[in-house]
């Protein structure tokens, strides 16, 4: 894009204006170069005109009321898409409130990339006190896969192209940007702008194994008794699916999704172990991590929640992975779908054979244990107040009936309990807390993932993980969103009936009618007292497929301290609960 310029002296150049263009231009030609379709932000100065000449490039801007929902709707795009999210903030606190997304981002290997402007470098860095001073691309250095600053006019298209290019190659992650205001400003001639802009060549190119590590896990799989595979996020982002579920299937071996990874196979996969976890990592002889890693979330591998005996094999495209909790006997360094591609070619059919015992173990404690789950869920079916499994049990019926959802989930027992509860059959439809356990990042994966994929979002969240991002609601009612949040409200953090310690609210409390919210910014509400009520209210705002928040009342006094992780609070002598 140039902008002719308007000449202030010479009668030569009012006869043929230069043609020129600025950092703001620049920035937008390069995103549009390579392919970015989306921008998620919040304004001010000096990026308000940034996001306006964006929008009018065709690219689209979704405006949000806090920038960590707006990096943590961009780290979900990058997850699904596997193209990095951009986020766009202001300088210093903007651009702290989206740092925390773009650390989260990096944690959960999410390609991501934040754009922010910065105050004047001559201020900042002699610290004469500029409006929003700060050095931020030192702040921003321990949290992220990398940092970089674009210094002059006709280096953003290279500082363009390089963070997006490390975003998404290798282990994809958090990648900042820091231009400064001045440099947005710059005008420089257009012809030489463009020619500094490019396209990035094949961003995350495939990486292939050695044939002699597949071949040596093949020989360990081979001699197994009680194999296992684990399904991690990193699975579900190879988009791979195919190859993921072949691989399976011609093995037979059985299979555990992480969180993020149900869907990958359909929960109800006869393959499935999920209904027989802990029996299957206690015993599992010979496990293989498919993108996932051996840290708090699997225990960091350690007996007795495992087989103390237990041989690894992991498929990582990032090899410092390897080793990292426990000794790894098969790495397997590349992209999971040239990976088991590579397994699969490799194994000569027969090869690798899953003993019927194993099948026969895992099978009859999946009968006992869904036995035990159908007498917790029909007693919650009916029970009055409303429980956590009485309402989720009407979420899970819709969600049968409308398979294209996406579905979000946070909070504590709200999180344990749906993600139990809602089976998944499609890849890439469960977006959740992650590897951090983190809260807020509900209503942004939400937000993206309506933008990103046009399928209908609903997000079970509790209440307190619902507050975090809350005012987004406004957000979703703005750009007419078909997100449905439903609201698991227990009045409180983990459970809303501690005493208090002196009249004032405890800790934990909360009090809100989430349903009333959302009606001041013009999206339907509904309070839910039964579960029939839930599913009648959700039913009908997905078939209008309309803003809609389910303020579901749940007893107060259901739900665990710190849902199933309670064992990492610390155990000191002071409270008793
Ligand atoms: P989960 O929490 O589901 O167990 P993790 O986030 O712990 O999953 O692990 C994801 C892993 O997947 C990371 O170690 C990351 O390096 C890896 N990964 C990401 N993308 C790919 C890919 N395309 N191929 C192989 N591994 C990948
Ligand atoms: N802040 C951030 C950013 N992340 C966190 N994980 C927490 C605080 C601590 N925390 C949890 O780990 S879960 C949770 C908090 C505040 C909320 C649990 O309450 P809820 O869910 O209402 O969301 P349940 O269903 O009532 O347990």
């Amino acid at each position: 894009m140039t902008v002719a310029s308007t000449p202030e002296t010479g009668a030569e150049h009012a006869a043929s204006p230069a043609a020129l263009t600025d950092g703001i231009h620049l920035v937008v030609d390069a995103l549009r170069q390579n392919d970015v379709e989306t921008v998620y932000g919040v304004v001010g100065i000096p990026i308000t005109d940034l996001a306006r000449v964006a929008q009018a490039s065709g690219i689209r801007y979704i405006g949000f009321r806090h920038e960590s929902d707006a990096g943590h709707a961009a780290a979900a795009a990058g997850f699904l898409t596997k193209k990095p999210g951009i986020c766009l903030t202001v300088s210093a606190p903007g651009f702290l409130n989206g740092l925390v997304a773009l650390a989260n981002a990096t944690t959960n290997c999410f390609p991501m990339v934040q754009i922010s402007g910065s105050s004047e470098r001559h201020l900042v860095d002699l610290q004469r006190g500029d409006y929003e001073e700060m050095d931020q691309l030192a702040a921003a250095k321990p949290f992220v896969k990398a940092a970089y600053r674009v210094q002059r006019a006709e280096d953003i298209g290279r500082g363009i192209a390089r963070a997006l290019r490390t975003a998404a190659s290798g282990r994809p992650g958090g990648v900042y940007l820091d231009i400064p205001a001045a440099v947005l400003g710059e005008v420089i001639d257009a012809e030489q702008g463009a020619r500094s802009l490019w396209r990035v060549v094949d961003p995350a190119p495939r990486q292939l194994p050695e044939p002699a590590a597949v071949d040596r896990a093949i020989e360990l799989l081979s001699s197994a008794e009680r194999p296992l595979v684990v399904l991690g996020k990193g699975a579900a982002y190879a988009q791979a699916d195919e190859v993921v579920r072949e691989f399976i299937e011609t093995t037979g071996v059985p299979s555990l999704p992480m969180s993020m990874a149900k869907g990958l196979l359909p929960d109800d996969h006869p393959q499935s172990a999920a209904t027989a976890r802990s029996l299957a990592l206690r015993r599992a002889d010979v496990v293989v991590l498919v993108g996932a890693r051996l840290n708090w979330l699997l225990g960091h591998g350690e007996a007795p929640q495992w087989n103390p005996d237990a041989t690894f094999i992991q498929v990582d495209i990032a090899a410092t992975e390897m080793d990292s909790n426990q000794p790894i006997a098969a790495p397997l360094v590349g992209d999971v779908g040239s990976v088991l591609e590579a397994l699969i070619e490799r194994g000569k059919p027969g090869r690798i054979c899953v003993p019927a015992a194993w099948r026969e173990e895992l099978a009859e404690r999946s009968v006992q244990n869904v036995a035990k789950m159908a007498g917790r869920l029909a007693a919650a079916r009916t029970a009055s107040p409303m429980k956590f499994l009485g309402a989720l049990q009407a979420i899970r019926d819709v969600l049968v009936e409308n398979p294209r959802v996406r579905v979000v989930n946070e909070g504590a027992n709200a999180l344990d309990l749906a993600r139990n509860t809602i089976g998944m059959r499609r890849p890439r439809h469960r977006l959740d807390s992650g590897t951090w356990g983190v809260m807020g990042i509900g209503m942004g994966y939400a937000i993206a993932a309506a933008v990103e994929t046009g399928d209908p979002v609903v997000a079970i969240e509790g209440d307190s993980a619902f507050g975090f991002s809350g005012m987004e609601i406004e957000t979703v009612c703005r750009y007419g969103l078909p997100v449905v949040t439903v609201v698991l409200n227990n009045s409180g953090v983990y459970r809303g009936d501690d005493p208090s310690a002196n009249g004032d609210p405890a800790p934990t409390s909360l009090r809100a009618r989430h349903d009333l919210m959302i009606q001041a910014f013009g999206g339907v509400g509904y309070r839910a007292t039964t579960p029939d009520e839930v599913a009648t209210a959700l039913r009908a705002t997905l078939a209008a497929g309309v803003p809609a928040l389910i303020d579901c009342v749940i007893d107060p006094s259901d739900g665990t301290e710190s849902g199933n992780i309670a064992h990492l609070n610390p155990k000191g002598i002071t409270v008793t609960r």
